[in-house]
């Protein structure tokens, strides 16, 4: 094949699979990507990535905000994180088991979507697949009549909320594990959960593989998988191990202060996903390609790539140690406290927080979770019920004629702010309507016309001085920032830096609940 000729071909197997294809909105950019030539200057490279905008599908996605994973299978009665494949599925036998528990609880708590564990490394399935005889159909579970997968999404489908499937490609059970057989019968147990069960808003594909050097090696299909998902499921994003979603590179439930959405190419490399993807601590090292990496991309990393592309960050962490139930953990259940400082750090860092939630072995959301879950979104809803910029008068010396400050408080969630062309820093001025006491500040950028702002400060006046309250680097989808609570009739937004002219689609200043809400609640309201 001649060189250029090569170089169409990259490019149409890259539209294919980043999804620029499906992009059928007007209103979002008709690319999630962008191809840097050799000679493309620094600025020319800059420009490119602040005009990378999400799909459709990475768009709905990232307004999901805060999502829930369910991790259940045999592990729950084995009291095992990894099963190894040989148990039986006898002792899979949830007594009580009811899916719409876990979706009341989830909805209650705000999550927009559930996840489920349709099969784990230990191959044991949650549906009745007719490619293996280890699931749910040889276990006492509705005398083996029963089907997890269906139950849950059809709850789910009855309360509103998305649907999505884990499916681990590392499987301890199937004999053709290793070989390419293999890749048959994943492809075939992805048809039969993408044919038969609605719709699937995400596919998460686990990256971790435990086999050692020693041990089996799997060259998975990827690219036959990910044509099967975009055929039978086009709305469906992929995720982790997939080039739709970014895993953010810790399980800690903490993303990056600095959070880029737009990445070079090279990090959408699977078998490096798939080597990196055990549980790491971010280090300062730049190793390329490494999901673990503190900077992903700033224009140090940009400027060295070949091509760019939208690859959002989801924040996957578990509400108890484990990912599965273990009874010994009920009393290590994260505080309410806790979660809040999580939702800041993910949802407030440009990232989606997936959420896990494991069923006991009755088949229930322990009590402990539901109670957790429910003061975190009391404490999330006393926060962000009240909006005090809604009846603030905003100005700008710096505005498009088509995108004026008022875009931010006009209820319409579609109108936006945009600077100039041309205009990198900026200032928004805020005159509340009184003085308000605030102590969070939310910014969101108006995403579909790409990630653009890379230093912005808060300025309030007190005792008529200028006084900096809060400062930050990346906003994106949103960003939030806690700081101690002041009292001010007047503020500013300097955006210091910014790769071409911002947008905001909103901005908000909240207060936060005293420390003893929950306890005191009905005093608060
Ligand atoms: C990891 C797995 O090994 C864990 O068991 C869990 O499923 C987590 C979400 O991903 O890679």
């Amino acid at each position: 094949m001649n060189f250029r000729a090569g170089i169409y071909l990259s490019i149409i197997i890259l539209m294919f699979f980043v999804g620029c294809y499906e992009n059928s909105s007007e209103k979002l950019k008709k690319y999630n990507f962008a191809i840097i030539n050799n000679n493309d200057t620094e600025n020319q490279i800059i420009e490119k990535a602040a005009n990378v905008a999400p799909t459709i599908n990475q768009y709905n996605w990232q307004k999901l905000e805060t999502t829930a994973f369910i991790h259940f299978t045999i592990n729950t009665f084995t009291d095992k994180e990894w099963g190894n494949g040989t148990e039986s599925p006898k002792i899979f036998n949830p007594t009580q088991l009811n899916t719409r528990q876990w979706v009341k609880v989830c909805k209650d708590a705000g999550l927009k979507m559930i996840i489920i564990t349709a099969k784990h490394h230990d191959g044991f399935c949650l549906w009745p697949s007719k490619y293996t005889e280890h699931s749910i159909k040889n276990s006492p579970y509705k005398n083996g009549k029963g089907d997890i997968v269906k139950e849950l999404s059809e709850a789910c489908n009855e309360a509103g909320l998305k649907f999505g499937v884990y499916l681990s490609p590392w499987d301890r059970h199937e004999k053709t594990y290793g070989t390419p057989a293999y890749n048959i019968y994943f492809l075939n147990q992805l048809t039969e959960l993408l044919s038969n069960y609605g719709n699937i808003d995400e596919v998460w594909f686990d990256g971790a593989c435990g086999e050692g050097s020693n041990g089996k090696k799997q060259v998975y299909d990827w690219k036959s998988y990910y044509r099967l998902i975009r055929k039978l499921q086009a709305d469906a994003v992929i995720a982790v191990a997939g080039p739709d979603i970014r895993w953010v590179g810790t399980e800690s439930g903490y993303g990056r202060k600095t959070e880029w959405s737009v990445v070079p190419a090279t990090n959408h490399n699977q078998e490096n996903i798939a080597n990196k993807s055990e549980q790491k601590i971010l280090d300062d090292d730049f190793k390329p390609n490494d999901m673990t990496n503190e900077d992903l991309g700033s224009r140090k990393i940009i400027s060295k790539a070949k091509n760019l592309f939208w690859y959002p960050s989801e924040v996957d962490v578990s509400i108890r140690p484990g990912w599965f139930y273990h009874q010994s953990q009920d009393t290590l259940v994260k505080s309410a406290e806790k979660l809040i400082d999580i939702y800041y750090s993910s949802v407030g860092r440009n990232s989606l927080l997936l959420l896990n939630i494991p069923p006991d072995r009755r088949g229930l959301i322990h009590e402990n979770d539901v109670e957790t879950l429910m003061e975190w979104r009391k404490i999330l809803n006393a926060t962000f019920n009240c909006n005090f910029i809604k009846k603030a008068k905003l100005t700008t010396s710096c505005q498009h004629k088509n995108h004026p400050a008022k875009g931010l408080i006009d209820n319409n969630q579609d109108t936006y702010w945009q600077a100039k062309k041309g205009d990198s820093s900026v200032v928004l001025n805020i005159e509340f309507d009184k003085t308000y006491c605030f102590d969070v500040l939310m910014l969101k950028e108006n995403i579909k016309t790409g990630q653009r702002i890379e230093a912005f400060k808060l300025e309030c006046l007190i005792d008529n001085e200028w006084v900096e309250i809060a400062s930050g680097t990346t906003v994106g989808y949103k960003r939030l920032l806690r700081f101690p609570a002041v009292n001010a009739k007047r503020a500013r937004l300097i955006i210091e830096q910014s790769r071409l002219n911002p947008t905001l689609i909103e901005i908000g200043f909240f207060k936060r609940p005293p420390k003893d809400f929950l306890s005191s609640e009905t005093a608060f309201f």
